[in-house]
């Protein structure tokens, strides 16, 4: 730590730097695209327009906890690009504090890898979901004192969070649009897979369904389990349910959250197969182009640039 942080209930610095992602109001565009990996992060970036077409520097920063944020504009619009890690509470940290940091209303699009549990979303293909659930490891479960022994299961199974219906029929189109003529030449790139339901494990392994002999799990139902009280669901990974449940929770309806998510499968959890480099490096680029034009052609209320990193100079 190297700032002297206040309030222990919301900690920032002087600055007014909130304690994680260490940044302050008018560093955060209104339009969000997050991303786990900061390498995918910086190749999504080099298409935001250069510093000449912005009028302005490009902002970035990379926090003590490794969150990564760069603010630019994509086609003139002001936008940042926010690689937050793995996990729900990474996903937490990101919502909460960019709350804090901006104004009006914000859209946030999550655009992140998967496990698929669809033969027809095969490694290579996007997965555009209308909604999202989680699923927990039951701590007590496996307790050597529980307190809750009538949730006798390994896991829990969430009912079901929406995604912002507009923002996620834009994002299904923009990406058709943009995977079209890259599929017409790779038959291992696509289809887009929309429509059914994301699961957000609290693990990559465990509550992911994937057996490890080394640890007591208990998960060899895990899916079947999720699969029969969510039968729609496409894709599993580790935060989208969660942007979708947080954005669900927004108490102040002036300043709300509009979150939609998209992933590209990388493990094909049917036949257990995994995506090779070679196409994560012809799908990234074009499917991270795809989420930028959604963003841009949501609507939301634009906020004053002035005193803003992206301030034309
Ligand atoms: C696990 O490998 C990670 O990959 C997925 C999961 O949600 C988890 O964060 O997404 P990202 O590729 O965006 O990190
Ligand atoms: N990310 C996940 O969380 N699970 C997968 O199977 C692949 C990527």
């Amino acid at each position: 730590m190297k700032e002297t942080l206040t309030n222990a209930n919301f900690p920032r610095d002087a600055q007014g730097r909130v304690y994680h992602l260490s940044l302050k109001e008018g560093e955060v565009a209104n339009r969000i695209l997050t991303v786990g990996d900061h390498v995918r992060a910086r190749a999504i970036a080099r298409h935001l327009d250069t510093e000449e077409e912005c009028g302005h520097k490009i902002f970035e920063n990379v926090s003590q906890r490794g969150f990564t944020t760069i603010t630019g504009r994509y086609k003139g619009v002001p936008v940042t690009i926010l690689a937050i890690g793995m996990g729900n509470p990474m996903m937490d940290f990101f919502v909460r504090e960019v709350r804090a940091v901006t104004k009006g209303p914000i859209a946030i699009i999550r655009f992140g890898s998967c496990g698929s549990l669809n033969v027809n979303a095969p490694p290579g293909s996007v997965v555009v979901p209308y909604g999202g659930y989680c699923i927990r490891r039951n701590l007590d479960y496996f307790a050597e004192e529980k307190v809750t022994p009538q949730l006798d299961k390994p896991y829990l199974i969430s009912g079901v969070f929406k995604a912002d219906a507009e923002m996620t029929a834009t994002l299904e189109r923009t990406m058709k649009e943009a995977l079209a003529p890259v599929t017409a030449k790779n038959d291992m790139v696509g289809p887009v897979v929309a429509g059914g339901l994301n699961a957000d494990g609290c693990s990559f392994y465990s509550s992911q369904g994937r057996l490890d002999p080394t640890f007591w799990d208990d998960n060899e139902e895990v899916i079947q389990d999720a699969l029969s009280v969510h039968p729609t669901t496409n894709s599993l990974e580790m935060e989208t349910s969660m942007l979708f449940h947080l954005a669900h929770c927004v108490k102040d309806t002036d300043r709300p959250i509009r979150a939609a998510g998209c992933m590209q499968v990388f493990a094909d959890r049917v036949n257990n197969g995994f995506i090779s480099p070679d196409v994560v490096g012809l799908l990234e680029p074009v499917a991270g182009r795809a989420v930028l034009e959604a963003l841009i052609q949501t609507k939301i209320e634009e906020v004053d640039e002035k005193g803003t990193v992206w301030e034309r100079k």
